[in-house]
């Protein structure tokens, strides 16, 4: 189910009770940023890659933890001896559950948290806090008898509605996964090179997306010209992507996966660059060469 993220499974246990990382938490105050885009497109485009809508803006870790550490110093001044950690991301903290209870929204059949006035296009970010502070009541799910999110999946990572098989998600494989992607998953990957949103996509309630008002705005297209990608680590494209999440996923695997949706678009330009790639010193990525190759003599 975790894939090579093997600090899912090690932490299970204390990331569902945020005591376990600060021992006198009370009170959990939990806030959703929005990335929406109303409106804009998002569609593939040929000779691109598709990146995930939050990954086209400014890392977000420490910008939203700094907004909550804003939130912790108020409260601080306000209330004697009152102390505080904020957390986004990279703590070990089930934060979709927190701000589920928090009342922020509901757990979709995409496992996504969901607002019926926002959508899901919003990023969590949270602040433990050694005092009582007033709770919120979760909010109802309103998925209904909706299954988009759940038949829309290239990879069918949902074993049921609200659990998902991170092993088999597109986001995973693109982002985390270091080594070979499997066969069985390529063709289904298509032209995402960093993230996925199909199950945002379909989701109904995402026509209630809200614009982002505390992140930045997107500082690249969310479709990246694959030659680019795959090329030598050219200073624009360093550039470009400097400060984004994107930049988090080494050069090689945003090689690798530029190389897997060559083959998936099975443009005959691409053969040039895949046949240099198909004797590369890295046998991961010589390997998804010759796949990709293979593919561009096959019939779509
Ligand atoms: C590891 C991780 C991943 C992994 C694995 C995700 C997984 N299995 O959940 C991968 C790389 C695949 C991934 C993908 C994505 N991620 Co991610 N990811 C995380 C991270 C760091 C940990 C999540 C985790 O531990 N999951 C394990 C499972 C067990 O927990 P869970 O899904 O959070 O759900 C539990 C609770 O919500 C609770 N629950 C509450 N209500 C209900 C109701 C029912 C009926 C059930 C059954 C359960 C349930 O039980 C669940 C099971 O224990 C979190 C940040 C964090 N620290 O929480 C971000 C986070 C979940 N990711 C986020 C995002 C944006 C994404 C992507 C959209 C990125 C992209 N576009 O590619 C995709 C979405 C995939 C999807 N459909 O969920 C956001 C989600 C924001 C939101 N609105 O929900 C988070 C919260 C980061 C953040 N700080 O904003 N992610
Ligand atoms: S992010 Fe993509 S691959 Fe992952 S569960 Fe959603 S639709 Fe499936
Ligand atoms: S697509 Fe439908 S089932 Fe999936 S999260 Fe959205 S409303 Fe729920």
């Amino acid at each position: 189910m975790h894939g090579e993220m093997e600090y899912m499974a090690r932490n299970e246990g204390s990331r569902r009770d945020i005591r376990a990382w600060m021992k006198d938490a009370r009170s959990v105050l939990m806030c959703a940023f929005s990335y929406g885009e109303p409106g804009a497109p998002h569609a593939s485009k040929e000779g691109h890659g598709r990146v995930a809508r939050y990954a086209a803006r400014r890392d977000y870790h420490d910008l939203l933890r700094g907004r909550m550490n804003e939130v912790r110093d108020w409260l601080s001044a306000s209330v004697p001896g009152a102390r505080g950690v904020a957390f986004c991301d990279m703590s070990p903290i089930l934060e979709r559950s927190y701000a589920s209870a928090a009342g922020l929204g509901w757990q979709g059949k995409n496992a996504m948290l969901l607002g019926a006035d926002l959508g899901s296009y919003f990023l969590i970010a949270g602040l433990a806090m050694n005092i009582d502070l007033p709770g919120d009541s979760p909010a109802p799910d309103h998925c209904g008898s909706c299954t988009k999110c759940l038949d829309a999946c290239p990879t069918d990572a949902f074993p049921q509605a609200r659990v998902l098989d991170a092993s088999k998600c597109i986001s995973y494989f693109t982002i985390e996964s270091k080594g070979t992607i499997p066969e069985a998953y390529r063709e289904k990957i298509g032209d995402w090179v960093y993230g996925c949103d199909v199950c945002q996509e379909v989701c109904p309630w995402n026509r209630f997306e809200k614009p982002a008002r505390a992140l930045p705005p997107p500082k690249i297209a969310t479709e990246l010209p694959l030659e680019e990608l795959a090329g030598p680590a050219s200073a624009g494209l360093r550039a470009r992507l400097k400060g984004l999440p994107v930049a988090r996923a080494v050069r090689k695997r945003l090689t690798r996966n530029a190389l897997l949706a060559m083959g998936n678009s099975r443009l005959e330009r691409y053969r040039q660059i895949l046949e240099q790639y198909a004797s590369d010193a890295d046998p991961v990525l010589a390997e998804q060469a010759r796949w990709s190759l293979s593919r561009l003599s096959r019939p779509a």
